[in-house]
C-alpha cells in the first residue's frame, strides 16, 4: 500500500507498532510493525534483537555474534547463516478499534524470501518471492490487546536445492567463485548468491515495514494510470482497483493538475477495477536531465475510506527501432526529441539490505547526474528498488532502463514458477509504471546469451529456448503489454529486437549491445572503435578501489594484489590478470601496490573514455552508452565508477567529462592520421575557435592550427583531420581546445601520440596551495611540467573534491573546492595524497 488517505508516506516512521493516520470518521486504520523484533536461529541457539526493516546478517553483526562479512575473508565463515532456518517475531499491541473493523489485513511488501507467517500461532500465509507484495486476511485472528507475529524463514538456498530435485531436467545458472547453487529457482535478488563483483551472502529479512490495515468497507489495491497525448491535450486514464468486504457505495474523487472528478460508485463484494479519465491541457513537460525541467504533478485518488497519492510527470517516450542504412535504430525519443542516453548500470547499493539507505541511494543517483548522466539501467540481477529510488530519478530526470529481475541464467517455465513470476510482474508494473523516469521495460539480463553457456542447453537449445520464451514473452512480456501498453517492451538486454533470438553480443547493427570484447575477450582499448553499437547497454573495465577503502578490509601485510585477501575481493577469475596485463600493454609497470591501485583506475578511465568518446562522435548511429557499472555493494575490485562507501574512482571523474553535453574528442583513425570531433548534445549551435597544439613533455607548446568552427545542435561534427607522421610521438602530446566565442566557455581534450609507456614523461611535482573562501576549502594546484591523471585522495570518503583525475599544464592554475556535504569532518591538508602518472615508476 503506497499511501494512506492523502498522508504522505514519510509519515510512516519506524516506531515498532504504532497506529497512524487517524483522520477522523471511520477511515482506514493502519499500524506499522517496524522497530525491534527478535531473531532466533534455533540450530545455533542464537537469539538476538533485529531491526525491521532489516536483514539477519546485519542483526547478527550488530549483536556481536558474527564478524564483519566485508572484512578479510570473513564471508567464507558466514555461509552457515544463509543455510540456516530462522524465526523472526514480535509482540505488539492492537487497539479494540482496529481489531473490530470489517476488513483487516497484514500487508507485506518485501520479504526475503521463503517464510511462513504466523499470527498468534495461526499460519496466515506463505511468502516465497522477494519481489511480490502479499496481503493476508487476519480478521478474527488479530485480537485487541497483545498479539504475536512470527516469520518462520526457510533457507532460500535449501529451498533452491530442494526445488532442483523436483526438476524434470537440469536448469543451469551461471555461478561465480563463492556461490549458493540453483539461485535461479528462487525469486530472490540473484546477486545475493554471489556474482563476479559480489559476495555470497544469502540474507533473510523484511525490507519494508509490515503494515496492518483495517477498513470498515473498501480499500484500494492499486492506482495506476495510462497517459496519452494528442496535440497538447493529455488524457490521463486512472485505474483504481478496489476490494470491498460487501456491496455498498463510496465516493471516488480523482484530481490532478487542477482537474477534478468526483462521483458516487457502487461497490460489489470482492475486487473491482474503475477506469476514469481526466482531460488535462495546461501542464509543463517533464524532461530528462540536461534537456529541461522535471515538473511533477500530484495525482490524488480517494474513496470514503482509503486514498492514494502519486507524483506523475507528463512526457511522451518511445523507442525508434526503424530500419536505416546502418541496420535499425535504437533511439529513445522523449517529447519528440531524440536523446543520446548517457549513463551506467545500477546494482543494489549494499549486499546487506539494512545498509541500503535512502541517503546512500540519493548520493549515488546525484553522483550520476553530476557526471552528466541522463539514464541508468536497473540491472536484472539485483532488485526492483523501493519507492524513494524512483522518486529521486523522477526528480533528477534520470531515465531508467528497467530490467525484470532475471539474469545470466536459464529459468523454469513450469506453472509453479511462472504463476509466481506473473504475480511479481503484475505487482511491480502497477507499482512503478507511473514514474516518468521509467523509459523501458526489459525482460532480463543476458538470458538469451545464457542459452549457449551450458552444456545441457547447447545440446538441446530448442527445449531451453521454449522455456525462455514461455517465461519471457508468455508471462513477463504479456503482462507488461497488457498493464503498461504505452511503454516499450524490450525482450532482453542485449537484444536484437522483438522476435529475434540472437544474443547480440557482437552485432552492432541493431538493438542494444553488450560489448565485452575489450574486458572479457582481451582486445585492446582501440577495439572500442571497431564497433558502433546502436545503443551500448554494457561495456566495462575493472579497477581496484582506493587505498583508504582497501585499508578498511585488508590488513597491512596483505596489501598486495595477489594476496589471499585481495584475491578474495576480486570475483572475476581473470580479473587481476587482465588488470596487470593491461598495465604492461599501455604503461610502464607500476612499482608499488599503491601505484598499481592508482594505475588500475587510470586505465579503467582511459578504456571507457575511448569507448564513449568514439560512440558519441558516431551519433546518430549510436544513441546510447551505459557503462558497466555505477556502484559497488561491498569493497571489491570491480567495473564500478563509484567504490563502496561513495568515493568516486578516476572513471567517475572521467565520466563527468566524457558525458559532458559538449565534448571535444581526438581520435587516431589510422597510424598518424587524426580526427578531431566536436559533439554537441545541446539545442543551440555553438560558434567558436579551435586551437590545436602539440605540447612537449618538458612543457613547450607548438600551435598547429587555429580556426573558427561551429558545433551544430544535437550533432557530432568533424572539426579537423590532420597527420602526425612527422611528429616525435614519444616526446609530445596533443591538446585541442574549443573556445565559445559568445560565453567564452572552454572545452579541451588531450591525447598521447603513442602508448603512455612509450612517452618520455618528465618527473614533475604538484604544488598545492590551501585557502578558505566563504567557509569552503580551496586547493590551488600548479606544476612546472605537464602532469597527467592527477588524482587526489583523502582518507575520509565524505570529503568530495570538485574535480579529480585531470591533467595539469604548466602556467595554468587549477582550483579545486573540497566539500563534505552534511557530514562535519575536520579537513587536514597534510592528509591529501596526490599521485600522477609519472609517479608510478
Ligand atoms: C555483464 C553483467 C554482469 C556482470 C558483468 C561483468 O554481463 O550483466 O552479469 O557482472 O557483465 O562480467
Amino acid at each position: 500500500m503506497d499511501f494512506f488517505f492523502c498522508q504522505h508516506k514519510t509519515s510512516y516512521y519506524n516506531d515498532g507498532g504504532k497506529e497512524h493516520a487517524e483522520k477522523g470518521g471511520n477511515h482506514m486504520k493502519q499500524m506499522t510493525l517496524g522497530g525491534t523484533w527478535t531473531l532466533e536461529i534455533p540450530e545455533r541457539e542464537i537469539t538476538v534483537p533485529m531491526t525491521v526493516p532489516g536483514d539477519d546478517h546485519t542483526a547478527l553483526l550488530q549483536a556481536g555474534v558474527i564478524a564483519d562479512p566485508y572484512q578479510g575473508k570473513n564471508e567464507l565463515d558466514l555461509q552457515w547463516i544463509g543455510s540456516s532456518q530462522a524465526r523472526l517475531s514480535k509482540i505488539f499491541h492492537c487497539t479494540e478499534e482496529i481489531a473490530s473493523l470489517e476488513m483487516i489485513s497484514l500487508d507485506l511488501k518485501s520479504i526475503d524470501t521463503v517464510a511462513e507467517v504466523f499470527l498468534n500461532g495461526i499460519s496466515i500465509g506463505l511468502c516465497d518471492n522477494m519481489f511480490r507484495s502479499y496481503r493476508f486476511d487476519i480478521r478474527g485472528i488479530l485480537s485487541a490487546g497483545e498479539n504475536r507475529i512470527e516469520f518462520a524463514f526457510t533457507s532460500a538456498g535449501r529451498t533452491a536445492a530442494f526445488l532442483n530435485t523436483t526438476l524434470p531436467y537440469p536448469i543451469p545458472a551461471m555461478t561465480y567463485p563463492i556461490h549458493s547453487p540453483h539461485r535461479n529457482l528462487v525469486r530472490k535478488a540473484q546477486c545475493h548468491s554471489g556474482w563476479d563483483w559480489g559476495p555470497c551472502l544469502m540474507v533473510k529479512g523484511i525490507y519494508e515495514e509490515p503494515v496492518i490495515s483495517a477498513s470498515p468497507l473498501e480499500r484500494i489495491e492499486y492506482v495506476h494510470t495510462n497517459l496519452t497525448e494528442t496535440e497538447g491535450i493529455w488524457n490521463l486514464e486512472v485505474i483504481t482497483e478496489i476490494t470491498s468486504s460487501d456491496a455498498g457505495e463510496t465516493t471516488l474523487t480523482i484530481s490532478c493538475a487542477g482537474e477534478t472528478l468526483k462521483e458516487t460508485v457502487s461497490l460489489r463484494k470482492g475486487t473491482q477495477e474503475l477506469r476514469r479519465s481526466l482531460r488535462i491541457t495546461d501542464i509543463d513537460l517533464w524532461w530528462p536531465s540536461g534537456y529541461g525541467r522535471q515538473p511533477l504533478y500530484t495525482l490524488s485518488v480517494t474513496l470514503d475510506h482509503d486514498g492514494r497519492e502519486k507524483r506523475i510527470g507528463f512526457r511522451t517516450i518511445e523507442v525508434d527501432t526503424s530500419s536505416d542504412e546502418s541496420g535499425s535504430a535504437m533511439t529513445f525519443i522523449v517529447n519528440g526529441k531524440a536523446i543520446f542516453c548517457k549513463g551506467a548500470n545500477w546494482i543494489p547499493s549494499d549486499a546487506l539490505p539494512s545498509r541500503s539507505t535512502k541517503e546512500r541511494e540519493k548520493f549515488l543517483l546525484s553522483s550520476a547526474v553530476e557526471a552528466n548522466m541522463n539514464m541508468i539501467r536497473v540491472w536484472g540481477g539485483g532488485r526492483y528498488e523501493q519507492e524513494s529510488f524512483y522518486e529521486t530519478c523522477d526528480e533528477y530526470g534520470l531515465l531508467i532502463w528497467h530490467d525484470f529481475m532475471f539474469s545470466c541464467s536459464l529459468y523454469p517455465s513450469e506453472p509453479w514458477f511462472t504463476e509466481n513470476v506473473k504475480e511479481e510482474v503484475i505487482h511491480q508494473v502497477k507499482r512503478l509504471k507511473d514514474h516518468p523516469c521509467i523509459a523501458l521495460w526489459c525482460g532480463n539480463n543476458e538470458d538469451v546469451g545464457a542459452l549457449t553457456w551450458f552444456e545441457d542447453s547447447r545440446k538441446d537449445r530448442d527445449r531451453y529456448l521454449i522455456d525462455y520464451d514461455r517465461l519471457n514473452e508468455g508471462v513477463i512480456g504479456t503482462q507488461v503489454r497488457k498493464i503498461d501498453p504505452k511503454r516499450t517492451w524490450w525482450p532482453s538486454s542485449p537484444s536484437a529486437g522483438i522476435d529475434d533470438y540472437s544474443d547480440n553480443w557482437h552485432d552492432d547493427s541493431k538493438g542494444d549491445m553488450h560489448y565485452w570484447s575489450v574486458w572479457h575477450e582481451g582486445k585492446p582499448f582501440e577495439a572500442y572503435r571497431e564497433v558502433t553499437p546502436r545503443f551500448c547497454s554494457e561495456f566495462g573495465f575493472q579497477s581496484f578501489p582506493s587505498i583508504p577503502l582497501i585499508r578498511s578490509f585488508c590488513p597491512p601485510q596483505e596489501m598486495n594484489i595477489s594476496s589471499p585477501v585481495m584475491e578474495h575481493h576480486q570475483r572475476n577469475d581473470r580479473g587481476n590478470t587482465i588488470i596487470t596485463s593491461t598495465f604492461s600493454r599501455y604503461f610502464r609497470f607500476p612499482s608499488s601496490f599503491a601505484d598499481q591501485v592508482y594505475l588500475s583506475q587510470v586505465q579503467q578511465a582511459m578504456a571507457i573514455t575511448t569507448a564513449v568518446e568514439y560512440w558519441r562522435s558516431r551519433r546518430p548511429v549510436c544513441m546510447g552508452a551505459l557503462y558497466w557499472q555505477l556502484n559497488d555493494l561491498w569493497p571489491v575490485a570491480s567495473w564500478s565508477s563509484i567504490e563502496y562507501g561513495g568515493r568516486w574512482k578516476a572513471l567517475h571523474w572521467a565520466a563527468k567529462r566524457f558525458f559532458s553535453p559538449v565534448l571535444l574528442t581526438l581520435q587516431e583513425k589510422q597510424n598518424g592520421r587524426w580526427e578531431l570531433f566536436g559533439v554537441n548534445d545541446t539545442e543551440r549551435s555553438i560558434s567558436g575557435t579551435i586551437i590545436l597544439e602539440r605540447i612537449s613533455f618538458d612543457g613547450n607548446s607548438d600551435l598547429l592550427s587555429q580556426e573558427k568552427a561551429e558545433l551544430q545542435p544535437e550533432t557530432s561534427t568533424q572539426l579537423l583531420v590532420f597527420d602526425t607522421d612527422s611528429f616525435n610521438t614519444s616526446s609530445s602530446f596533443l591538446r585541442a581546445t574549443f573556445v565559445d566565442c559568445g560565453s567564452q566557455d572552454i572545452w579541451e581534450t588531450i591525447s598521447f601520440l603513442s602508448e603512455p609507456k612509450n612517452c618520455s614523461l618528465e618527473e614533475g611535482t604538484v604544488t598545492i596551495g590551501h585557502s578558505m573562501e566563504n567557509g569552503t576549502h580551496l586547493l590551488t594546484l600548479e606544476c612546472e611540467l605537464p602532469l597527467f591523471y592527477v588524482m587526489l585522495t583523502y582518507p575520509d570518503e565524505n570529503l568530495h573534491f570538485s574535480d579529480n583525475g585531470f591533467h595539469l599544464i604548466p602556467g595554468r592554475k587549477k582550483v579545486i573546492t573540497c566539500t563534505t556535504g552534511s557530514v562535519d569532518i575536520p579537513f587536514d591538508i597534510e592528509q591529501v595524497k596526490v599521485r600522477h602518472l609519472r609517479d608510478t615508476y
